[in-house]
């Protein structure tokens, strides 16, 4: 059996015993190498003056977890610049948030021959190899470059964007290039997958052969839609652990007979909390009759924070907040409860099912699997209402629930209202929907979906190769 080679921009080992400190992906992969005697290569997380391309290797339960260190260059000019100020907000669609440098470029494809370099004494040749996100798109073609053969797969966590908005980033041709290096690609959506198409088709004057490959740049690739899954069995039973009951108590405590919507996001422009809370603030304009009667609970973890744009979301959301808390709340009753700071995952699925609705509405977004975890976290007798964002990916699986379109305002009370006064009756229905997805299409058949076809189209590529 082939083992596996997982490279991101980060290595999250779990440990040892407690899979509730790591997130389901973290967990998911982590067994995978396991099984197949991995390894999991990326950044250590340093920021060092002297970087050696030689990486650091550590074992553990029968993993290998190699590490390479980011120079302050690197960081400044890779991690930070090309990687989180260009791509992130381009592939979000946000075009007036893209900053573009030649020497960001520059240094994203030569942090990213690094990696390569890092790795490529670690392989062995009937290795297979699965990079993940938008950081180390480049990562296979300089393999390939250095005469590395083995199957290539690439799972994209965030959205593909429309060619018309990729066209806006001066390099958008090298970036579709060097997916080309690969033999499988994995979008999280169908939709992604046909921007994709559309940008092979009309942009790059590529087609599609009769066997599904794409073929452009004089190379093939395969490309499918591969949308993850979280550890839902694991969440539903977390949310009855005892920490979790003890956060739920706590905050049905702290509510009365109030009901509560939650929130749960990385502190990010794309999530849509500004335009969340502007739509929290007019249901208590437009139905009066909600104040003192529900809050919004926005947990809202700090990432990214030297980016300015991320300081720039934070100071906006706070203001927000403030504003909103000082013109409705009472002495007894906040409406807003703004929280930046992070929780362990069985405290939050306390929190989830102490919640009646999860307000999940980012303005694009690859998959989310928050919306996931409330769904897993659910009280089957009783559950919460889900009310999610057209723009996430996970809308294309969760039609069950009540999507909306999070730019207008509108709508999103709307959904608020009815979420609030829904019957048990449709509720369960509702959710028995949503729970089954979450089940059925979990983080595992997501990873051994993808690897699974990674296996079958690199046979298919050495059936090609011996008979020509
Ligand atoms: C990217 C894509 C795609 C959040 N706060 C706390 C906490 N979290 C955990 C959540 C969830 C994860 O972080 C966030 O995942 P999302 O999917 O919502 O969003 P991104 O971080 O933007 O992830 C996204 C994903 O990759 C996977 O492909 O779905 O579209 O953008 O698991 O629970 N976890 C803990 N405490 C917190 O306070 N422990």
């Amino acid at each position: 059996m082939s083992r596996l080679i997982v490279v991101s921009n980060r290595v999250s080992v779990p440990g040892p015993k407690d899979k509730a400190a790591a997130g389901g992906l973290a967990v998911a992969l982590y067994a995978a190498l396991k099984k197949y005697d991995g390894v999991w290569f990326g950044w250590s997380g340093k920021v060092v003056d002297n970087v050696k391309t030689k990486a650091y290797i550590a074992h553990s339960d029968g993993v290998t977890v190699a590490t390479t260190d980011l120079s302050h260059e690197d960081y400044d000019e890779y991690y930070n610049g090309f990687a989180n100020s260009t791509l992130w907000p381009l592939f979000h669609y946000r075009t007036d948030l893209a900053a573009y440098e030649r020497s960001h470029d520059k240094s994203y494809f030569r942090v990213n021959a690094r990696f390569a370099h890092g790795l490529a004494p670690l392989l062995q040749p009937d290795d297979l190899i699965w990079v993940h996100d938008y950081h180390l798109i480049p990562c296979a073609e300089e393999l390939r470059g250095m005469g590395y053969e083995q199957p290539m797969g690439f799972f994209l966590h965030i959205p593909f964007p429309a060619p018309q908005v990729l066209l806006t980033l001066p390099n958008h041709q090298a970036i579709v290039r060097a997916l080309f290096a690969y033999d499988l690609i994995g979008f999280q959506t169908e939709s992604d997958l046909q921007e994709f198409e559309d940008y092979v088709l009309h942009e790059a004057g590529g087609e599609v052969l009769p066997d599904g490959r794409y073929a452009a740049f004089g190379q093939t690739v395969y490309a499918d839609a591969f949308p993850i899954g979280i550890d839902a069995k694991d969440m539903s039973e977390m949310a009855w652990s005892p920490e979790a009951v003890r956060h739920h108590d706590r905050m049905r405590k702290s509510m009365g007979e109030r009901k509560m919507i939650i929130g749960v996001d990385r502190l990010d422009y794309t999530k849509g909390l500004p335009e969340r809370f502007a739509a929290f603030e007019r249901l208590l304009t437009q139905y009066p009759e909600n104040r003192d009667r529900v809050s919004l609970l926005q947990i809202a973890t700090t990432s990214r924070a030297d980016v300015p744009d991320y300081i720039d979301i934070q100071e906006e959301l706070q203001s927000a907040a403030g504003r909103i808390n000082g013109q409705f709340a009472d002495f007894d009753w906040v409406p807003i409860r703004y929280v930046n700071r992070s929780y362990p995952r069985r405290s939050l699925a306390g929190l989830y099912r102490a919640s009646e609705i999860a307000l999940i509405t980012p303005l694009r977004d690859g998959m989310n699997l928050v919306a996931k975890e409330y769904v897993a976290a659910q009280d089957p007798e009783d559950p919460g209402v889900l009310i999610l964002s057209r723009f996430a990916g996970a809308a294309q699986q969760l039609d069950a629930a009540l999507i909306v379109n999070p730019y207008d305002s509108d709508a999103v009370v709307e959904a608020l209202q009815r979420a609030m006064n829904m019957p048990l009756e449709e509720r369960c229905e509702r959710w028995r929907q949503l729970f089954d997805n979450v089940t059925k299409e979990d983080v595992s058949c997501w990873r051994d979906d993808f690897v699974e076809r990674l296996r079958k189209v690199s046979a298919l590529k050495v059936k090609a190769v011996e008979a020509s």
